[in-house]
């Protein structure tokens, strides 16, 4: 059908005439509002309407609509005047938005029958959209289900990031492994994104600090750069509220650039700010291997913090011109700021400094203004990616913020002097500035405990790891201030609108589709989980999302793969922690075992595809060789005849949001197989968990909640737990770990140069030796290998009976409600930020 009107469609069909209609809400008028915009609102040579003619216009209608909520909705919000949430992230994965636009306004039925009168499938056309990837992985997308969750729990808040031009790179596999090209989804534009031509605010760089007659202090000189403000809407599922992710976009002015010197012929010097302003929103994460890097980077984040705590404050200063001077100390009670991890710190010395130096308060009210306002939220206990920033690049980029945080820290360490003797030798661990001469720092998780209110980690058990090992010591001096906030996704867009098929099915059986904002009535299908009738649905349902996979698989990688196999999936950033290795060389034991048996042994195993997928960090060296990895055992085992019909190995490229929507409604069993402890949470396994995936996994982050709520019988469990870890390493040291012998053989195979010749020495030897920098197996593959191996043999057994699994698989569903976003932002709102709901009438 969609074929057959491909060609008629690539032209503007004569027969619907375009008619603006922004409320347009039945298909027709729908269809003439989107003819108006291909139009009237051109991007293109006249008269295309190719799908991606299509796209544009059909978001434009879209968008339309969503001006009108989001306008009532700012609105309804000064009107109201309740307390806001400023969240505050370098990072948002948001990836497509219209089909998520198009679902929460619940207009599926008329854009569907919209498009096909203008020849078009409403799936093909949201095709054509690119990911908005302006993250890395699930920092990123976590930030983005909470503002899904904010807007539907119809919440005062507001997203601030950064508008990257290239967010994270794209992947494609070469033979030489992982290859990084530039993301592109600015190319052309996003018809998304509104300028808001009205909210620009200069953010300083460099300069310094100058003294008044009266003693205040002023920041100045340097360069200054303009935040101009790119909103996106935000909508709620079955809301009117639509918030807004408001991206800061770094220019230069008019002025800035020197006319003189330009016709001079001194191009690049006349032009000098711009192309240093132009360089702050180029890229995601700027390598940091340079000093040029490190710079950039924390340009970025001041950039953030300015423009943000600029804009909040005007907010609250335009309500005191209308109802009199508002009082400083009333801003805690109008606004809550969340910091996602310790990028966004400077948003505490930036406001301390708005308040102090721009607004004339004294030390102790700018404190207690900031201290009441701002909350941080750790994401991880890895020491490497704990920012510190080295104390003279500081200095030289933001002196007055220097001043203001070694006396935050003065402050601090007199008060523990003060009043808790018993504390004294912790002092140069708990202070914000680690003066050691060789490389002085600040501690940026330091300077966030020191000054939030509140503290909190992702999962139950990194919560605990975090008072109990990290911020011990702070706990005895602030016993309040630490919470956990369980991660959580968004049902919508990780069950509604990526597998619609089970999602009816959930809604035929509980006889509602509240569930959709109510997550936890999910356990209305355990009473269900034996019923015949619902695992047949369940199967049926699954066997569509698999093959919709397997066509997309072997579009985008070549390789055919069945979709009667067992579907076992591995996605998320390729990291050592992570142990996609473990995985890899489980695939190469198994490989191995089905070589060596006769074909009437092999027809008794449970056929299996393995998938694994992410990005490896530009130089992570060993991240990018098990990539290479993957793909070579890939390439070996899927063109071996005898084995190929058992096993299939295949590296999904370019993992992101959209590849994840594909996935994860195909998967049957999915690998969180992280060593104990440093998943601070994870949240894919959610994703997997809600749509009836199995997990095989170690008690790590949120697995250990997950295993909870589904039932430990229908969790594949193995591994040392968080608590052995520090003894098992040691034990390691000592000479006192014996390897199990499938282990051995597992890389020996590898070794001898079946899958090619590429040198995998450097890789394996992380696993080998007991001690050494890169050495001695840190993340404990060898220990957890066999418990693994032994989890994984009960995953074929089980897989074997039909019916226990799709009940494992139902109660799996079923289990999930925690998980849901809302439940997250909720807790959030009510504890952390003390936020209601202001729901547009
Ligand atoms: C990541 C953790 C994940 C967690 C997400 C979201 C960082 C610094 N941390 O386990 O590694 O799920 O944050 O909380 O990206």
């Amino acid at each position: 059908m969609a074929n057959a009107n491909r060609k008629a469609a690539t032209s503007l069909p004569e027969k619907i005439s375009a008619k603006a209609n922004p409320e347009a809400d039945d298909a027709t008028e729908i269809a003439g509002n989107i003819v108006y915009h291909a139009k009237y609102s051109p991007h293109f040579s006249p008269l295309k309407f190719g799908p991606e003619q299509a796209l544009y216009a059909t978001a434009e209608s879209l968008r339309d609509r969503l001006i009108q909520l989001w306008n009532e909705t700012y609105v309804h919000f000064n009107k109201v005047d309740p307390k806001q949430t400023y969240y505050l992230s370098m990072e948002y994965l948001q990836g497509r938005a219209l089909t998520n636009a198009i679902g929460n306004l619940n207009l599926q039925g008329p854009y569907a029958d919209a498009l096909r009168t203008l020849g078009y499938e409403l799936e093909e056309i949201a095709e054509q959209e690119k990911d908005a990837a302006l993250g890395n992985g699930g920092l990123g997308r976590l930030a983005s289900c909470f503002l899904d969750s904010m807007a539907t729990l119809n919440l005062p808040a507001w997203g601030y990031g950064l508008r990257y031009r290239h967010g994270l790179f794209k992947q494609i596999i070469t033979k030489k492994g992982q290859e990084e090209i530039p993301e592109d989804w600015l190319e052309k534009f996003s018809p998304w994104e509104i300028v808001r031509h009205d909210v620009v605010f200069p953010v300083r760089f460099f300069g310094k600090v100058q003294v008044n007659p009266d003693g205040s202090r002023k920041w100045v000189d340097g360069d200054v750069v303009q935040a101009l403000a790119y909103d996106v809407p935000i909508p709620g599922y079955g809301t009117k509220n639509t918030i807004s992710l408001r991206l800061w976009e770094a220019k230069a002015r008019a002025e800035d650039l020197d006319l003189f010197q330009f016709n001079e012929g001194e191009y690049e010097l006349a032009a000098q700010l711009h192309s240093r302003a132009q360089q702050i929103c180029t890229v995601l994460y700027p390598g940091d291997a340079t000093e040029n890097g490190k710079l950039l980077r924390l340009k970025q984040q001041f950039f953030l913090c300015s423009a943000s705590l600029q804009d909040i404050i005007s907010r609250f200063h335009e309500r005191s011109t209308t109802e009199g001077s508002r009082k400083w100390s009333e801003f805690p009670s109008k606004v809550a700021v969340q910091m996602n991890d310790t990028h966004p710190t400077l948003a505490i010395p930036e406001l301390m400094r708005l308040l102090m130096d721009d607004n004339g308060l004294g030390w102790d009210e700018a404190w207690d203004v900031t201290s009441k306002t701002v909350a941080y939220t750790n994401h991880t206990v890895l020491p490497e990616a704990l920012e510190k920033w080295s104390q003279s690049l500081m200095w030289k980029l933001l002196p007055r913020h220097m001043e203001i945080i070694e006396e935050i820290d003065k402050r601090f360490v007199q008060t523990i002097r003060d009043t808790r003797v018993d504390l004294e030798d912790k002092i140069s661990s708990l202070s914000i500035l680690d003066n050691n001469p060789q490389k002085p720092v600040v501690r940026m998780a330091n300077l966030c405990v020191v000054s939030s209110h509140t503290v909190n980690g992702v999962a139950q058990l990194h919560s605990d790891i975090l008072k109990a090992e990290l911020f011990a010591d702070y706990v005895s001096i602030w016993p309040n201030k630490f919470q956990n906030k369980t991660n959580g996704i968004t049902p919508r867009r990780w069950l509604r609108f990526c597998s619609p098929e089970l999602s009816d099915i959930i809604t035929k059986w509980l006889k509602t589709d509240k569930w959709i904002t109510d997550l936890d009535l999910l356990t209305g299908l355990r009473q269900f989980a034996d019923n015949e009738e619902l695992q047949s649905e369940w199967a049926s349902a699954k066997t569509a999302n698999k093959k919709r996979l397997a066509q997309y698989i072997e579009r985008v990688t070549g390789v055919s793969i069945d979709p009667t196999s067992l579907f076992d999936i591995q996605v998320k950033r390729i990291h050592e922690y992570k142990r996609q290795l473990m995985n890899i060389l489980g695939v190469v034991y198994r490989f191995k075992k089905l070589k060596e048996m006769k074909p009437e042994e092999r027809k008794k195993t449970v056929p299996r595809t393995v998938m694994i997928g992410g990005k490896a960090f530009a130089t992570y060296t060993n991240a990018k060789r098990i990539v290479k990895l993957v793909n070579d055992v890939g390439d070996v085992v899927n063109s071996d005849p005898e084995v190929n019909e058992y096993l299939k190995v295949v590296f999904v490229p370019n993992y992101n949001v959209t590849v994840a929507e594909m996935l994860i409604p195909g998967s049957e069993l999915s690998q969180h197989i992280s060593t104990a402890g440093m998943e601070a949470s994870g949240t894919s396994n959610m994703k997997f968990a809600l749509n009836g995936c199995l997990i095989i996994g170690t008690l790590d982050g949120a697995n250990v909640e997950i295993r909870e709520e589904v039932g430990e019988e229908n969790f594949f469990l193995f591994g040392a737990t968080a608590d052995q870890v520090p003894r098992l390493r040691k034990e390691r040291e000592d000479g006192l770990f014996k390897p199990d012998p499938r282990f051995e053989e597992a890389k020996q195979f590898v070794k001898s140069g079946v899958f090619g010749s590429y040198d995998y020495g450097p890789l394996l030897d992380s696993l080998e030796g007991n001690t050494g920098f890169g050495r001695g197996d840190y993340f404990l593959v060898g220990y957890d290998f066999p418990s693994y191996m032994d989890a994984q043999a009960k995953v074929d057994e089980a897989y074997k009976d039909r019916k226990g699994w799709l009940k494992m698989s139902i109660l799996s569903t079923a289990g999930s409600g925690k998980f849901s976003s809302d439940r997250t932002i909720a807790q959030y709102a009510k504890e952390i930020w003390n936020i209601e709901a202001c729901p547009v009438p």
